[in-house]
């Protein structure tokens, strides 16, 4: 091992994530970092969005901060980046516009964009391109002490295709399908592209500190089954199968994998035999459906309380997560509880507590 980091406290993430019986669910939030956070604004101030992912300094401090304001209540904590920086690493210019999101001034027109091929020809240095995320992973495990895991994670390759291409957040995904119905096979070739770099990106990861790492494939609900199948199972799979051997080869322990796949709903049965540890479940599955579908496979499922609940009121709370922890069969067992999908700015935190909370009492050992 490269570093040496105190012991987990608390590893019931990481016993959940591996599938053991535990004393009660463990629980964190998608995007528990980030703008509903006032002492996120106070840490950024009018430092830009990639700036602050690139300096150690402050994306451990950023990081900390959820599991600082509920400690005791969360036990995990997701080390700050974004998924594009992938895109960056592969030489693409992305921007965090301020209220608007990413924007890439140069996206993937098609294969005739001479991008295409110096895109797929670029001999991507993943150690050191992405040196900084590395270097926030190892200062925030030495911060966290052992308090409880760190997740390190990546964006899917379905899911930084469609940015590439659009160039931004889109609700018509037009680019992305002109791209996988025009040209299926050029497409194909920049989705491996990202999936060799995700492995690498991962196993770096895992090496700087990461305990468990997660892949987000926040679009994969765009698909259609038969395309789903075609542009981004495959490509998952590569992940989880070239994963392993990777940190093997490094000299590294195995960690649990997550896959979270939103609004795959269609994807599920197979999602469960993807070779993944744990599955996202976001809140358009009913998650007695959905252990229904596990059936006896050894998946354990995260999720999945639509995170508009936070908006309502705490009767409301009680009775989503009363729902979700029976749905879920109790939670000593196959669940990591979260929402299903990143907590939305504009929540009070004292609301997100409140969730948090009720999950402890209606799972109490
Ligand atoms: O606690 C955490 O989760 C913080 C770390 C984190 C993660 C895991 C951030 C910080 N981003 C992500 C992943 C991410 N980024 C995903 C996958 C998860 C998901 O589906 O939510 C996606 C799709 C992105 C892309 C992205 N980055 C968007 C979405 C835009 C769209 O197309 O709808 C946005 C708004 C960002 C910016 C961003 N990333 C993270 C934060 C805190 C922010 C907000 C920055 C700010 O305005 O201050």
């Amino acid at each position: 091992m490269e570093h040496s980091f105190e012991p987990l406290k608390n590893d019931l993430l990481i016993r959940a994530a591996w599938g053991e019986e535990v004393e009660r669910p463990p629980m964190w939030v998608m995007r528990q970092a980030g703008r509903y956070l006032p002492e996120y604004h106070e840490a950024k101030g009018n430092r830009d969005f990639f700036d602050c992912c690139r300096d150690p300094e402050v994306a451990s401090t950023l990081t900390l901060q959820p599991v600082e304001r509920y400690a005791g209540l969360i036990d995990a904590a997701i080390i700050f980046s974004d998924i594009l920086v992938i895109p960056q690493a592969m030489g693409m210019v992305v921007e965090m516009l301020e209220k608007k999101g990413p924007h890439f001034p140069h996206p993937l027109k098609s294969p005739e964009d001479p991008q295409y091929a110096q895109l797929l020809e670029k001999k991507v240095d993943v150690a050191s391109e992405l040196d900084y995320v590395y270097k926030a992973i190892t200062l925030t495990r030495k911060k966290l002490a052992g308090r409880v895991p760190l997740i390190g994670f990546c964006g899917a390759p379905w899911t930084l295709f469609c940015y590439m291409v659009e160039g931004g957040g889109t609700k018509l995904f037009a680019e992305s399908k002109r791209w996988i119905y025009r040209y299926p096979e050029e497409s194909k070739k920049v989705l491996q592209k990202i999936s060799e770099i995700c492995v690498e990106y991962l196993a770096l990861q895992v090496k700087a500190g990461a305990q468990l790492v997660m892949v987000f494939d926040s679009w994969a609900g765009e698909h259609s089954p038969a395309s789903f199948k075609e542009f981004s199972e495959p490509y998952l799979r590569y992940i989880s199968e070239h994963l392993p051997p990777r940190l093997k080869e490094l000299g590294l322990e195995p960690v649990p994998m997550t896959v979270f796949a939103k609004g795959a709903w269609f994807a599920l049965d197979s999602l469960c035999d993807l070779g993944y540890n744990v599955v996202g479940l976001d809140w358009l599955r009913d998650p007695r459906e959905a252990v229904q579908i596990r059936g006896n496979r050894p998946v354990v499922f995260q999720g999945n309380a639509d995170p508009g609940i936070l908006y309502g009121t705490k009767e409301l709370i009680t009775k989503t997560v009363k729902d979700m922890v029976d749905g879920f069969g109790g939670g000593k067992k196959g669940w990591i509880a979260n929402l299903g999908h990143g907590i939305t700015p504009g929540v009070n935190p004292e609301d997100l507590k409140f969730f948090f909370q009720e999950i402890h009492r209606l799972t109490a050992p």
